[in-house]
């Protein structure tokens, strides 16, 4: 019976507002205090946060954190922050675990106290229930196991009680007495059987309606209409009441949508669809050739609350528009030919792009900051970097079988919209990373964590004299404790 409630129990698919990403990172400041947050949001909710805080200040004497909801009136009431642990190795580094009770849009408030007086960041968390935890097989076959010996035991106690309670000592049962217990035992039996029945129609019950708050992105259905326009219908799976036309626009576009050519993964577009009606965003393509093409949409509810749509669509030649706007488009290596050791892509100018890495792969998990370096055909860091939407640089990880991706920016994987819903006290919640002077840095970091092992393929957008150029690098993720047979 407990085995019925294991298979009732079925582990569902993994998704979030990144896709496949759920950890948090961001790079902010609290008043004077640089801070490297990374936050693990729990699967399941209620659940347990972790959260770990790096400072590259040496006077913070405390770090403080409270989870709250993102908005609302639980917004405007902190509980008592709890004080992060400080790493006896490294005091510069702290970590602490935080209760989220209920799924939505959450944000965690960072503070901390040092030589310099006091700061606040708040950093967006999407609380989704992700799954339902699975039984161990192990415990699960013991528990079934002991649930037969006890509903044995119960049969025969029940036939031993009616068979002998009358007995003298020493006496025998008579044929009667067996018979009677017989009967008995045939109650007793039916009797258990129908406790297990009904205890099992209740524990399903119990777990269709946490089944019911298990999060499920919006839906998204592509199509191509009127010969080159790109319709992208979104439609709600039924998770927790969510609208589809209540976003807020991310940098000056309420979708930020990637285009990427399947299989090979050598083209990708960045493009923005406007909503032409509830819940319905179209673009004019650009020039693309026939194939089929994954598609990532991200958008960011009016909560703050981050989704990335994911679909896919097969096109014939398109002879589309030329690009405008914000849009832009590159083009790589193919995945066949992906050398994850190479850490130059030369852009068709003759610049480069040099990824900044210490080794060929990457554990996985592990909060870094992924830092790339632009250099010009002579070698020089180039004195023409801009900004592409208020930002040095848009990032793209994705795995090559798509079940990751993650668009990342300077500031880290939260989306500004979010960010700047978090910080409503602050008049710039990215002041340290809007460059205020003519000229920019010729290198641009993205904090981010890969969440699983695998390959990866990384897209980088940067804007030089006008012009958007995009790298392409590929890297290997490893797996610390590859699954023996043994731990399934
Ligand atoms: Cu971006």
């Amino acid at each position: 019976m407990v085995l019925l409630a294991v298979v009732l129990w079925l582990a569902l698919p993994r998704a979030d507002a990144h896709v496949g990403s759920p950890d948090v990172f961001l790079e902010g400041k609290a008043g004077p205090y640089p801070l490297f947050i990374a936050i693990r949001p729990p699967l399941v909710i209620p659940g347990v946060a972790q959260v770990e805080i790096r400072t590259s200040a040496k006077d913070v004497s405390q770090v403080r954190i409270v989870p709250l909801p993102m908005t609302g009136a639980g917004a405007k009431f902190a509980p008592t922050p709890d004080l992060a642990e400080r790493s006896k190795d490294d005091p510069q580094f702290f970590t602490g675990s935080l209760w989220m009770m209920t799924s939505g849009s959450w944000q965690v408030r960072v503070s901390v106290e040092g030589g310099q007086g006091k700061g606040e960041l708040a950093v967006p968390v999407p609380a989704l229930a992700n799954k339902t935890e699975r039984m161990q097989t192990g415990l699960a076959i013991l528990l079934s196991i002991l649930g037969l010996v006890l509903c044995a035991g119960a049969v025969s106690i029940a036939g031993a009680a009616s068979r002998e309670a009358k007995l003298e000592p020493g006496q025998q049962p008579t044929p009667e007495m067996r018979q009677r217990a017989r009967r008995t035992m045939v109650l007793t039996a039916l009797l258990v059987i129908a406790v297990l029945y009904l205890g099992n129609a209740w524990w399903t019950a119990e777990a269709n309606s946490y089944g019911r708050i298990i999060y499920k992105p919006l839906r998204m259905d592509a199509a191509l209409v009127g010969g080159s326009k790109l319709q992208l219908t979104l439609s709600d799976p039924g998770w927790l009441g969510r609208r589809v036309d209540d976003f807020v626009p991310d940098h000056n576009h309420l979708m930020h949508l990637y285009v990427i050519r399947l299989p090979e993964m050598e083209r990708v577009w960045h493009l923005h669809p406007e909503m032409t009606a509830s819940g319905v965003f179209t673009h004019d393509l650009p020039p693309m050739p026939a194939g089929s093409y994954a598609l990532f949409a991200d958008v960011v509810h009016e909560s703050g609350l981050p989704e990335t749509m994911v679909a896919e669509i097969t096109l014939p030649a398109i002879a589309g528009k030329p690009l405008s706007g914000d849009d832009s488009a590159g083009s790589g290596h193919p995945l066949s030919q992906a050398d994850p050791k190479n850490r130059t892509f030369v852009f068709e100018d003759g610049s480069k792009m040099i990824w900044e890495r210490s080794s060929d792969t990457f554990p996985v998990k592990r909060a870094h900051a992924f830092r790339f370096r632009v250099e010009g055909p002579d070698g020089q860091p180039v004195p023409d970097m801009e900004l592409y939407m208020g930002m040095l640089g848009h990032a793209a990880f994705v795995k090559r079988d798509r079940s990751v991706f993650a668009h990342v920016h300077p500031t880290g994987s939260v989306p500004m919209a979010a960010l700047s819903l978090a910080q409503k006290s602050e008049a710039d919640p990215h002041a340290g990373h809007h460059m205020h002077a003519m000229a920019l840095p010729s290198e641009v970091t993205f904090p981010y964590g890969f969440p699983q092992p695998g390959d990866y393929r990384v897209f980088i957008q940067i804007r030089r004299s006008g012009k958007v150029q995009t790298a392409m690098f590929d890297t290997v993720v490893e797996d610390p404790n590859p699954p023996s047979p043994k731990t399934r």
